[in-house]
């Protein structure tokens, strides 16, 4: 029996989530800053999940579909290439196109270790799960835990291993924050290692802004979903009703900004901080999702010790996988 089958096979879940006064602390930050603003990684409840899932099969949301198309193209080639034995998987949600990887690794012989990170614990369990009768013989190792904050990577992967970041999520992070990411990966990585990466590009605004504002409704009930997990969780009395959805590009940055939008004054409770005044038409910034070109990414990778290895677009230029190396 290889090594990695022993070493890897407890299903045990380690639980790093932060703490409840973490949150207290984060949403009284945000919620007294002149631009109320709360972290998108609250949108991941269950329900939460259930609707982004729901988005990214929307006909407006084109980003999944893209990045699925490119990894089908690509990773059939790429796995053998590397040699890939791990994938660790940043933001991993369903694991839906984890499987493109892991099937990739499974023909290559290599199926060995897979650790999906996420913030959504009930999610992260099913998946993990599933992927483990899926696939047999491949160790599944999730970590729950947020990945905008210091989370530890397993070191004793098998190598070489493949750090993903799919979906686009890197736009959810300020460049700051992006760059002590990108930086924490580094510092993971070995030098036959890989990050791969999903970014979605700049393009035409009437494009990017539809796929934010479908016609069913199903980005804003995801936005709203927020404010149910601030109830949730902090026993805080929103009235989602109260709160319109809005997205827009704001160029400058290149980037989309989600908003919900007080539609009349009003006061809410939130135990433990007070009441938090909203003046109507005032907004809290609920996410920014940055767009990139090729340039933009090497930016960043270049901040975080990184260089571009290949850049893989789609022919319509709307997304592209690149992939990286220690520089
Ligand atoms: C988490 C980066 C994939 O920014 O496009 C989808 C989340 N927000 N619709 C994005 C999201 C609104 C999404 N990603």
């Amino acid at each position: 029996m290889p090594e990695i089958s022993t070493k890897w096979t407890s299903g045990a879940v380690a639980a790093y989530r932060q703490p409840d006064t973490r949150m207290l602390a984060e949403v009284a930050a945000g919620l007294s800053a002149p631009q109320k603003e709360l972290p998108p990684k609250y949108f991941y409840d269950h329900r939460g999940s259930e609707l982004f899932e729901e988005i990214t099969r929307l006909p407006e949301y084109y980003q999944t579909r893209t990045e699925r198309t490119l990894l089908e193209a690509w990773m059939p080639a790429l796995i053998p290439q590397l040699g890939t034995r791990s994938l660790i998987e940043l933001g991993a949600g369903s694991a839906e196109k984890s499987r493109v990887i892991l099937s990739a690794m499974r023909s290559n012989g290599t199926t060995g270790l897979y650790v999906p990170v996420d913030v959504s614990a009930s999610f992260l369990t099913l998946t993990a799960n599933r992927l483990r009768h899926e696939y047999p013989g491949l160790a599944v190792e999730p970590i729950v835990a947020d990945i905008t904050e210091d989370f530890s990577i397993p070191h004793a992967l098998p190598r070489p291993a493949l750090f993903a970041f799919l979906g686009g999520t890197i736009g959810n992070f300020y460049p700051p924050a992006a760059i002590r990411l990108l930086s924490r990966l580094r510092a993971a990585m070995s030098a036959s290692d890989r990050f791969l990466m999903g970014v979605d590009l700049r393009k035409d605004i009437g494009r990017i802004e539809a796929a934010y504002n479908d016609s069913q409704g199903v980005t804003a009930a995801f936005n709203r979903n927020m404010l149910l997990v601030l109830n949730q969780e902090l026993g805080s009395d929103f009235d989602p009703e109260g709160f319109a959805h809005r997205a827009f590009y704001e160029p400058v940055n290149h980037r989309i900004e989600m908003h919900l939008v007080s539609t009349a004054e009003q006061e809410v409770r939130v135990p433990g901080i007070g009441f938090i005044h909203f003046a109507q038409g005032e907004s809290i910034r609920t996410e920014i999702s940055c767009k990139h070109d090729q340039a933009s990414v090497a930016e960043l990778f270049g901040a975080a010790g990184l260089r571009i290895e290949s850049w893989r677009p789609d022919p319509e230029m709307l997304f592209a996988l690149v992939t990286g190396v220690r520089a």
